[in-house]
């Protein structure tokens, strides 16, 4: 068994040092710069779960978060070099070696400017490989991250730890009330990497992880994070399987994305999502809807 494997399977995480070429962050970076940081469209945020313009501070940052950024239709270049740097042939092979999975296809991405201090979660509840458990993400340093920006953190060991009963009677918000009761009683667990432009963390999706609080504000934290599915196995979440995802070329790969580019269509869709997220009993209908389709 590979040091990555080993760790992957003990920790729920594992560390792999300059995954990514500078060339294919230096090509995201010059996107960035030229076409995503100005632009004045709405795109959907990891943070705030709405269509929202950039939200720049006063240390020139993005801070509210982009999510699948890969899908960007209407950004050509920021796609191209996502889904250029996710599929590189030495990343998907370092994501092979620690999870031991041989082909993924990408379901999800963020793009961070500056840390949005992420609270605790298992992706699990969102979005898994169907059986549940074997959705392997991964953090990617897109610069030097300096501690002070509030690093990304993970709970060692709890991709193994039984944590809730009955899931479908907690709204949202309580859950994430217990991922943090959880974190704040097993400080041991905590591990957050020092990270340099280039590395990768990969975890799995049952381990808890998050942010931890910016200590200097004028500190940026650019990431960019993605979440693959083995190519074997469906795809779904803790909750359901959604058979029904069409999945995109790229290269001799295959991606998915759950949110379309901003339209008044897709906000009001959005709302509505949003706003069924916590209460338990809409969302127990909505997923049988969702299993009806
Ligand atoms: O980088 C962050 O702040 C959070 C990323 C994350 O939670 C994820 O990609 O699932």
């Amino acid at each position: 068994m590979s040091a990555l494997l080993d760790a992957y399977r003990r920790d729920g995480w594992v560390l792999v040092p300059q995954a990514v070429a500078p060339a294919r962050i230096d090509r995201l970076m010059v996107a960035y710069a030229a076409d995503l940081r100005p632009s004045g469209r709405k795109f959907f945020r990891q943070n705030t779960n709405r269509y929202e313009p950039n939200a720049v501070d006063a240390h020139g940052h993005v801070t509210n978060s982009f999510l699948d950024p890969h899908n960007y239709e209407s950004l050509p270049a920021i796609r191209e070099a996502i889904l250029d740097l996710l599929f590189d042939d030495t990343l998907q092979a370092r994501l092979s070696e620690a999870t031991g999975f041989s082909r993924f296809h990408l379901m999800q991405s963020m793009l961070f400017d500056k840390n949005a201090a992420t609270p605790a979660h298992q992706d699990w509840l969102y979005l898994d490989s169907v059986p549940n458990g074997q959705l392997a993400a991964t953090w990617i340093a897109l610069e030097d991250i300096a501690e002070a920006a509030g690093r990304f953190y993970l709970m060692s060991g709890t991709h193994e730890v039984a944590l809730h009963q009955d899931l479908r009677r907690l709204r949202h918000d309580e859950w994430l009330a217990l991922m943090a009761e959880y974190c704040a009683a097993n400080p041991q667990r905590l591990a957050a990497p020092a990270m340099r432009r280039g590395d990768m963390i990969v975890w799995n999706s049952r381990t808890i992880h998050g942010s931890l609080p910016t200590r200097d504000p004028a500190c940026s934290r650019k990431s960019l994070t993605a979440h693959f599915l083995p190519a074997e196995l469906r795809f779904g979440n803790l909750f359901v399987a959604k058979d029904w995802v069409t999945l995109r070329p790229h290269g001799g790969h295959s991606y998915f994305a759950n949110q379309p580019e901003y339209s008044l269509a897709n906000d009001l869709k959005a709302r509505v999502k949003t706003a069924i997220y916590d209460n338990p009993a809409l969302m127990r209908m909505a997923r049988r809807l969702q299993r009806w389709r």
